[in-house]
């Protein structure tokens, strides 16, 4: 849910106006849209170049995931969790578009601890691929904006535990 939409929502549900707090909060919401909207663009662009760096980094740390026995093992599983990277990167825009962690939250995060553990994929391993997208992306920006996207990194990172 955007944040005027939530907005609208909140003040609704009291029947009253909306407040000064929630006004000044969309002021920073629109004061923050071109910075916001860029990002999305540089992500979109580069999201084949991050996933295939953090996939490799993430197999040369832990070469067992794709050795016989493990979970990426083979050509479809290793693809299968390079979608799973891409998944998460595209949720990762998403939460920088709409300046909150709602949509990671709503769409990747619910419900998926259980469902790797029956997949039998190590959640850890999946938090370290997140940190090395993580890494890589950051390192493509300035200072400032690696701040704003690292916060929704580390936000899911440490959702997925
Ligand atoms: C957008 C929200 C969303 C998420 C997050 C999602 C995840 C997701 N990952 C899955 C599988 C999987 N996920 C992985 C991922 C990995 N294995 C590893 O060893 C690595 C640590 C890791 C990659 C970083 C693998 C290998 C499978 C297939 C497992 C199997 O079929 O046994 C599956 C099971 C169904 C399928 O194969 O598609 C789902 C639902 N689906 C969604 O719709």
């Amino acid at each position: 849910m955007s944040i005027i939409t939530k907005m609208i929502v909140n003040a609704d549900a009291e029947v009253r106006y909306p407040s000064l707090g929630e006004l000044d909060q969309i002021k920073l919401f629109i004061s923050s849209s071109e910075r916001r909207l860029r990002l999305v663009q540089a992500l979109t662009l580069s999201r084949d170049r991050i996933i295939k760096q953090a996939g490799n980094q993430l197999f040369q740390r832990r070469p067992s995931l794709v050795s016989p026995g493990g979970n990426a093992y083979g050509e479809e599983m290793t693809a299968t969790c390079l979608r799973d990277m891409d998944y998460y990167l595209r949720l990762i825009t998403y939460s920088v578009a709409a300046g909150d962690t709602t949509p990671i939250q709503e769409i990747g995060i619910v419900g998926v601890s259980q469902m790797y553990r029956s997949l039998g994929t190590p959640i850890d391993a999946v938090a370290e691929s997140v940190r090395a997208m993580k890494n890589i992306t950051t390192s493509m920006l300035s200072a400032e904006d690696a701040s704003v996207v690292g916060t929704y990194f580390d936000y899911l990172i440490s959702a997925l535990y």
